[in-house]
């Protein structure tokens, strides 16, 4: 044990100024899955951005492998209140990926394999704040949390982070993904505890 706390010296954010209200860390990873983990070959693995006015933009598996990489180490923060710091992924940014796409919309829908979708403004997914990650802790990103590839959006609530993400659909008018429809909130900013809709 150190005799000088580590968070003495500076203004550095101590590990319990990152648990948003509610929440608790853990240094477990839940698996919380809505339906079964759907098996996707790399082959046939795409990624598709659809604008509003239907033009796609389509990324095979080795297409989105050639982009560049980042290496975020991001908190993240699940609704059922566990929360997980430093977690450390691999993807590529939703930057790169909007970079050439032309649109109006302001809202996005995700699309996963298997069904599943959630939704966000457009303006969430950019500046740094969100990709598409299949690598987790140095190894491949496993099936059961997303693999090959979902999506991280670390500030908000987890279950925007859709796993096995297969497209994002851009909107002029926002629509609710499967647990928006089922009384989440349409927003999910853990720091306001934005859990149920009208939070
Ligand atoms: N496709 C898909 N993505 C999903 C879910 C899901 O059921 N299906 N659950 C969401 C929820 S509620 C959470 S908390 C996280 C859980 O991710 P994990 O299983 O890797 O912890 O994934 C989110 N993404
Ligand atoms: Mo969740």
């Amino acid at each position: 044990m150190s005799i000088v706390n580590p968070g003495f010296f500076g203004r550095r954010r101590g590990p319990s100024d990152r648990i948003p209200p509610g929440q608790y860390a853990t240094e477990e990873f839940p698996v919380l899955s809505a339906g079964p983990t759907p098996n996707i070959h790399l082959d046939r693995w795409a990624f598709t951005i659809t604008t509003e006015a239907g033009v796609e933009h389509t990324w095979s598996w080795d297409e989105l492998q050639a982009l560049p990489h980042e290496t975020p180490t991001v908190d993240i923060h699940c609704v059922t209140t566990w929360s997980k710091l430093d977690t450390s992924w691999e993807g590529v940014s939703l930057d790169v990926l909007l970079e050439d796409v032309e649109t109006a919309a302001d809202y996005a829908l995700v699309h996963s394999y298997g069904g599943y979708t959630t939704n966000l403004p457009l303006d969430d997914l950019l500046e740094g704040q969100a990709w598409v990650v299949f690598g987790y802790e140095g190894g491949p990103l496993a099936p059961e949390h997303g693999g090959p590839a979902r999506l991280l959006v670390p500030h908000l609530y987890f279950w925007k982070s859709a796993k096995w993400v297969r497209g994002i659909q851009l909107l002029l008018q926002d629509e609710p993904g499967f647990w928006e429809t089922l009384g989440y909130h349409e927003y999910g900013d853990p720091w306001r505890e934005q859990r149920y809709a009208g939070d």
